[in-house]
């Protein structure tokens, strides 16, 4: 065949051919999603983001490919939900203690409650949600929420007493900010992802946090000591784009929806094991001291806190929330969910 000639049919074969691909696989193709999280991969938010992709793809027989962005790839951790809405991902996991004001219904859990373990106040949160469906997640389609364990205190220098935490910086965010402010500590807000260079850099002596951070940050390397409290959980959601999330096939809405209230439970009980897992794990590595304090101290640390849920509710009525209301529902889930 003249070279001219065949040249020209395999011009005119891929003409044919390659807008046939791309048809497709517009239709016929997996459904991509991209899903966008703050901190890096070991972390509980990218373990929970990782089964739930997992369980997704089994679920839908590989009608749906979820893309996974840790580590603040694609959205970091103060604008999760902003870039979520404008579609710059279609799903993300954002962690309500970084935006206080804008989610204030939610946030309620994060007030001093007594909520006694993630597996629990996962529960008590997503009831929460169901029961307020608050404004704040209007733009969105929210696909599951979760919380840490109750937060503690990991510190490069021990602390002892409430007096050894008068003044000591020390970082948390949102409702657990708060609490460590009545406290008298110098509370230092930042999300957790900029935590270990702040740490490093001795901007922060320490954090209040979930203690599965001492393993999964290696925090343990620079805080040898652990104050108990088990006070107060930090509250996340994962949220998708109201438009990809209207653009899905019935069936993977039903997949996805069936799994919410299913991966909120797994997402509690991970963290709880977890926490033990970390423990054990800085405890043998690290030689991490775990600190009870004096009775005294916890009693007057517990009057210290009950300001907070007061004036909290006289913000909430402020804006016109039921402020009451979110406080009993959340203390009525709680017992609900044995807590
Ligand atoms: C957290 C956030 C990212 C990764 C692991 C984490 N463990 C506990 C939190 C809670 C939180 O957001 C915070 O800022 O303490």
């Amino acid at each position: 065949m003249n070279k001219k000639i065949g040249l020209s049919i395999a011009i005119i074969i891929a003409a044919l051919i390659v807008p046939v691909c791309f048809h497709s696989a517009v239709h016929a193709g997996p459904i991509k999603l991209s899903y966008a999280n703050f901190p890096p991969a070991p972390t509980f938010p990218c373990v929970q983001m990782e089964r739930w992709k997992t369980e997704v793809e089994k679920r839908t027989n590989g009608k749906v490919v979820i893309n996974t962005f840790p580590g603040g790839t694609l959205l970091g951790a103060k604008n999760m939900m902003d870039g979520v809405i404008m579609g710059q991902a279609d799903i993300g996991c954002l962690c309500m203690a970084y935006q206080p004001g804008r989610f204030s219904v939610t946030n309620a859990t994060s007030l001093p409650l007594g909520l006694p373990n993630a597996e629990v106040s996962s529960q008590v949160l997503w009831e929460l949600y169901k029961a307020y469906k608050p404004k704040a997640f209007d733009k969105v389609k929210v696909l599951t929420m979760f919380t840490t364990a109750p937060s503690n205190i990991m510190s490069k220098k021990p602390v002892r007493s409430l007096q050894d935490l008068k003044g000591l910086n020390l970082r948390a965010s949102g409702g657990a900010a708060q609490i460590l402010k009545a406290w008298g500590a110098n509370q230092v807000g930042m999300p957790m992802s900029a935590t270990p260079e702040a740490l490093q850099k001795g901007v922060v002596e320490g954090l209040f946090s979930s203690l599965e951070v001492l393993k999964d940050f290696k925090f343990a390397e620079m805080c040898r000591y652990v104050t108990m409290t088990d006070t107060v959980i930090y509250p996340f959601a994962v949220v998708m784009n109201k438009s990809a999330w209207n653009a899905l096939p019935d069936g993977v809405k039903k997949v996805m929806g069936d799994l919410a209230a299913e991966q909120c439970k797994w997402t509690g009980t991970y963290m709880d094991n977890h926490v033990n897992e970390s423990l054990a794990w800085s405890k043998k590595n690290h030689n991490l001291e775990v600190i009870q304090l004096p009775e005294s101290d916890q009693t007057v640390m517990k009057q210290q806190l009950a300001p907070l849920v007061t004036d909290w509710k006289t913000k909430a009525k402020e804006k016109g929330l039921p402020a009451d209301a979110i406080v009993n529902d959340i203390k009525k889930f709680k017992k609900q969910f044995g807590g």
